[in-house]
């Protein structure tokens, strides 16, 4: 072999792989030498995309491969196991078909075959074998959801990765191939439905331009599996309509949606229906005529009924003329209406009672609304995780919510009401607030790129283990190099609870500046609606720190099933994180660690910082073996995450200790400029900042 030729293959053996821009996400095949042998029993556009993505990502000398449905005649004699599988369930195995071997992929339905086919894939990238796969899945969750927060304008509200992916103007006539990755992406995970604008809606996405330019990216998603829906604005019968209310008991209010179904699905024949964000924050709802959740949700739901469409209802609601805590304004409004809704409304509940933050206990409509269909909404975008530039793994969020048991019945988990199996509910719900944009990376950073996957996976399978999730994804993401895989999972599996750790330990929440949500704020106190003041959240005086939850306070905990209650009513029952969310401590209040209050808030945002510090060693050492363009952005942001990190800790333990008068413990670093300078710090132009 010539000396270059040697030099450059045994390059090509030890060193990191060709300059990546992570565009590819997780789907980094192979290249291929040979075209694999495919063979398709069925021609459709779902099962040309399938057979596509087989072809593309096939390493060599893997085919051939079979995709056929499970009721193909030359299956027959196989005694295939697949009744289980449903709709949108896949095998894949080795068989013997005519003398020859081959690897079937096979389901009860083209979306199975689509499903079989990234599964396989799957199994190649991390590392499994041709010769002995045999894969069989069927998704717990009927509806597996991204939400957009996109405006038409392009902004993405808590976006941090570049603009909207839609370019509203283009559409329909321009149809970007990224449209199609983006679809590709999405069914390898199992997602099959999108919502594309904002749920702070504008009526306008309901006008015949917009339903035309929809309808343009639901016939790109549709090979792939995937509905498109839209976010309602309540009062579009009166901003578009002409109609003086939106009063969904007015017989003209609902008339005019029926005929905006109509009309929405002669462009959009699987048009999935309406996601609506009613009288929260600002945005109209049926509560303005004093109607029900449940008689606007009804309403909707009964103008998309004929379609098979259904309504997603969010339950985030709180209002500023309402004097209780907050994070009981939801259940109170909610569970009174459980059953009052029709069979195609799910409604929709954030993960926890107040709004998306680094840790929040399970929110207690969970368990409390059996006659209702109840589909838990995760934000996979930070908007209280540092953005884009923070490396957070929310695998362990999700899979911490999901796990969580909701005291009610004997074994019944969040994930176990969510699928809807033990209530039987026709239709079952994941909604992720996307963290997708226009950056070449898609999310802002690779590792953001593992909080789509955890999210698109876990809302195939709930039971999934957050390690397993992100070995999987490591591997497909960095390549198949053990070294590689295990210092990757661990840098992202202690994240999540450093961003915990260095912006709100021991169960406090909220502490976030005013509008940005970007960095501390914890002194705020000034805003119009109390409730949207972190003083509101810690209550920190001379005497303690944390919100009374308990009797003696909001009583919040009674809204948990009584088993719950008993342990989040009592400080020394209540895991440490989540104290401060249900109780208010004296500082000096003593710990099952050993430390006071005061000591241990301390202690761990010192935790929080020593992680990053760790994970940007650790990813330091990992220089040689990942390609330079991913491995230098990585490092870039985890230097402003530690730098950032600091400044959570310094600016908040400097508040800390204007209210308490305390002391750091010894050996705690002093903040490195006193409290006046935090509080005076600007962020014009910050990124997903609604204007
Ligand atoms: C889309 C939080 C966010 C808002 C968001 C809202 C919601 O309040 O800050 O930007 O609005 O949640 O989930 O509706």
């Amino acid at each position: 072999m010539p000396l270059l030729v040697a030099m450059i293959a045994s390059l090509a053996a030890t060193g990191p792989a060709a300059a990546e821009d992570g565009y590819q996400l997780w789907m980094r095949y192979p290249a291929s030498a040979s075209q694999p042998a495919i063979e398709v029993a069925r021609d459709t556009p779902m099962t040309r995309a399938a057979a596509a993505e087989v072809r593309r990502g096939l390493p060599t000398g893997a085919g051939p491969v079979l995709l056929a449905l499970a009721r193909d005649p030359r299956l027959q004699g196989l005694r295939l196991a697949t009744a289980k599988l449903g709709d949108e369930g896949y095998s894949v195995q080795r068989i013997t078909i005519d003398g020859r071997t081959v690897t079937l992929i096979t389901g009860n339905s083209d979306r199975g075959l689509l499903y079989g086919a990234f599964a396989l894939l799957r199994h190649l990238d991390t590392g499994g074998a041709i010769d002995t796969v045999a894969l069989t899945a069927a998704p717990a969750v009927t509806l597996r959801v991204l939400n957009h927060w996109d405006n038409l304008d392009g902004v993405v509200e808590r976006g941090y990765a570049g603009r909207s992916l839609w370019d509203w103007w283009s559409l329909p006539d321009v149809k970007d191939p990224r449209y199609t990755d983006y679809a590709r992406a999405n069914a390898s995970l199992g997602i099959n439905g999108t919502v594309l604008n904002n749920v702070n809606a504008k009526a306008v996405s309901l006008t015949a331009p917009y339903i035309a330019k929809a309808a343009a990216l639901a016939d790109v998603f549709r090979p792939y599996g995937i509905r498109v829906y839209l976010s309602a604005r309540f009062s579009a019968p009166i901003e578009l309509g002409g109609i003086k209310t939106a009063d969904p008991r007015d017989p003209a209010v609902a008339a005019w949606w029926k005929a905006k179904a109509d009309e929405i699905y002669r462009a959009i024949p699987d048009f999935g229906g309406f996601l609506v964000k009613a009288n929260s924050e600002g945005q109209p709802g049926p509560r303005d005529y004093g109607a029900s959740h449940a008689d606007g949700a009804n309403m909707l739901a009964a103008a998309v009924k004929p379609h098979h469409g259904i309504i997603m209802w969010r339950a985030f609601v709180y209002a500023e003329t309402d004097p209780d805590d907050r994070a009981k304004q939801a259940y109170t409004e909610f569970k009174p209406l459980d059953g009052k809704f029709a069979d195609n409304v799910i409604v929709q509940v954030k993960n926890g009672a107040i709004d998306f933050q680094p840790r929040e206990p399970f929110h207690p409509l969970f368990g409390a609304m059996p006659k209702t269909p109840l589909m838990i909404e995760f934000q996979i975008t930070k908007e209280y995780l540092g953005f884009a530039s923070h490396l957070a793994y929310l695998g362990p969020l999700f899979e911490e919510v999901l796990d969580a048991d909701t005291g009610v019945r004997r074994g019944e988990t969040v994930a176990s009401v969510v699928d809807g199996a033990d209530d039987r509910h026709g239709i079952s719900g994941m909604a992720g607030v996307a963290n997708i944009g226009d950056s070449r990376d898609w999310s802002g950073s690779t590792f953001n790129q593992a909080n789509w996957y955890a999210f698109g996976r876990l809302a195939w399978d709930p039971t999934l283990s957050s390690q397993t999730i992100a070995r999987e994804w490591a591997a497909q993401t960095f390549g198949q190099d053990p070294a590689v895989i295990d210092a990757v999972v661990a840098i992202m599996a202690g994240s999540r609870e450093a961003a915990v750790d260095y912006t709100g330990p021991l169960g406090l929440a909220h502490l976030m500046a005013t509008g940005h949500h970007y960095g501390p704020g914890p002194w705020v106190s000034e805003l119009a609606r109390p409730e949207w003041n972190p003083v509101y959240y810690h209550r920190a005086d001379r005497g303690g720190i944390g919100f009374d939850r308990t009797r003696t306070g909001s009583n919040a905990v009674a809204q948990y099933a009584p088993r719950v209650a008993k342990v989040y009513a009592d400080p020394a029952k209540t895991p440490l994180e989540e104290l401060l969310w249900f109780h208010h401590l004296p500082w000096d209040h003593q710990l099952s660690t050993g430390r006071t209050v005061w000591g241990e808030l301390v202690h761990r945002y010192d935790r929080g910082i020593a992680t990053v510090v760790d994970m940007r060693r650790q990813w330091e050492a990992l220089k040689p073996r990942i390609d330079a363009k991913r491995w230098e952005k990585a490092a870039s942001q985890l230097a402003v995450q530690e730098r950032e990190a600091r400044w959570w800790r310094d600016a908040s333990l400097a508040y800390w200790m204007s209210i308490n008068g305390l002391a750091l413990p010894g050996g705690s670093a002093p903040p490195a400029h006193d409290l006046a300078w935090y509080k005076a710090q600007t962020f014009p132009y910050p990124p997903g900042n609604p204007q």
